[in-house]
């Protein structure tokens, strides 16, 4: 039996190709079967958004506390936002993904900043 355990974005793989060659499939005949892809999730990206208002202080504040970056890393990621318009917080499952941003713009709301953010498929 010849395996592919190729990453796919597919929600099933091709598991083997059965040529017959091994001699442990009796057919040789090419068919391809697929098992459900258990072990790697569909990823998320939370991008955040650029504004004119919010202190960078505050943004690098968020990155710290809801992405575990360290001062430098949230520095890095905050200015890059600012320069570019949108940046990448961080990767995650979707449940984790839709988590973070939705506290995220919570605890922005609640201080009254703009800071927005949002998710996308990676
Ligand atoms: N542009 C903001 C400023 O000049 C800083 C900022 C950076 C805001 C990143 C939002 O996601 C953001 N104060």
């Amino acid at each position: 039996m010849k395996l592919f355990a190729q990453l796919s974005s597919q929600h099933r793989l091709p598991v083997f190709q059965n040529s017959g060659e091994d001699g442990d499939q009796p057919h040789g005949d090419g068919a391809v079967e697929t098992i459900d892809r258990l072990d790697t999730p569909k990823m998320y990206k939370v991008i955040l958004l650029n504004d004119d208002f919010t202190p960078m202080d505050f943004v690098v504040m968020v990155l710290r506390r809801f992405f575990n970056k360290s001062e430098e890393e949230a520095t890095a990621v905050m200015l890059d936002v600012h320069k570019k318009g949108a940046g990448i917080a961080g990767v995650f499952t979707l449940e984790m993904a839709e988590m973070k941003t939705m506290q995220v713009n919570q605890f922005a709301r609640s201080s009254q900043q703009p800071l927005k953010c949002t998710l996308e498929p990676e």
